[in-house]
């Protein structure tokens, strides 16, 4: 049983950063619009379904968080990811029963969009005789299943899309996503596939306005991000069942960075991956070892094995918490 001793305090100097960091970080735009939503979508899901079974609800984190260096933001520094990983899981686990709250990064890729051809939007349609609008012959089956999919899973109310851009909105999204799902005990799951920001400018301390290359060359101190990852375990939501990824760009040290942050933040499981390769193999890291997950073919995802072996832990950690 998951007794949540993930619930232990959080140390003192991690516990100071956190409480700094959201307080000086700028408020978020829409934040009680996002929190009613949030918390219909919950209470929605919370209810037993028509099986008589609890939903489980998982909150799918998407895309690149960005570290703006000036307040009236030009430049930032971004994360890498194109948000693929995230729309195409968010998918599998709508297909599987789960409700998602897909927390992504802005224009990066949705949920069932990404299917469609990735030729330029205007290409998809054409002006009939009688000026009606259609879509070309060529493209129209995948058109269908796209607008049929997504609309059954928002009609179903098991879709909920957020959006983020940079690091400070991204986790205060988290944060209250987290709190919320904490009434769902063990049925709430984290799937943190996003790239966040390791190194930030506190707001205080960041140029107000766009930074004048007529000073010279620039020297730039960043600020470490604290770990959230402790604070998701600890206090947010002890009872959820949290994945987290892990991305390097050396398979010599992959494994190894992947179990010492499953330790280090108590994650059920980390999905480990190379950047050269992620997009067809990904290695699930779990506390009693390892499994290699291969895409099946040309035309198939790797998240399709992946979130069947993650649901099949999830029911696991269903039973172990006495459910
Ligand atoms: O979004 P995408 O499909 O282009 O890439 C997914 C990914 C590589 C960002 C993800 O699988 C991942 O590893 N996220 C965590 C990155 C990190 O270690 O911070």
């Amino acid at each position: 049983m998951d007794s949540g001793n993930s619930s232990d305090v959080l140390p003192e100097d991690l516990s100071a950063s956190v409480e700094s960091f959201f307080e000086t970080a700028p408020p978020l735009r829409d934040s009680s619009l996002t929190a009613q939503k949030l918390q219909a979508f919950i209470d929605r899901n919370s209810k037993p379904s028509e099986d008589g079974r609890p939903v489980r609800v998982v909150c799918i984190t998407s895309g690149g968080t960005t570290v703006p260096l000036e307040q009236r933001c030009v430049r930032y520094i971004d994360n890498f990811s194109s948000g693929h990983r995230g729309a195409a899981s968010t998918e599998y686990f709508v297909k599987a029963g789960y409700a998602v709250i897909f927390l992504h990064r802005r224009g990066s890729c949705q949920p069932y969009c990404h299917r469609l051809p990735e030729d330029a939007l205007l290409d998809l349609f054409e002006v009939g005789e009688d000026s009606s609008i259609q879509v070309c012959q060529s493209h129209s089956a995948v058109v269908k299943k796209a607008i049929r999919d997504y609309r059954t899973a928002v009609e179903r109310g098991q879709l909920l899309r957020l959006p983020f851009t940079t690091i400070f909105e991204y986790l205060q999204l988290l944060r209250i996503i987290a709190i919320s799902m904490k009434q769902l005990g063990p049925y709430g799951m984290f799937y943190l596939a996003a790239a966040v920001s390791d190194f930030y400018v506190p707001w205080e301390s960041m140029a107000k306005h766009k930074i004048q290359s007529s000073s010279g060359p620039m020297d730039m101190r960043l600020s470490q991000v604290p770990k959230m990852l402790s604070v998701l375990r600890k206090d947010w939501a002890p009872m959820a069942f949290c994945i987290s990824f892990k991305l390097e760009t050396d398979a010599d040290i992959l494994l190894q960075k992947a179990e010492i942050a499953m330790k280090k933040y108590q994650m059920h499981i980390v999905v480990a991956n190379l950047l050269a390769t992620y997009k067809r193999e990904v290695t699930v890291v779990t506390d009693n070892g390892t499994i290699d997950v291969r895409k099946q073919g040309e035309d198939s995802d790797v998240e399709d094995e992946l979130i069947k072996i993650l649901i099949d832990r999830h029911c696991k950690h269903l039973e172990q918490s006495g459910i």
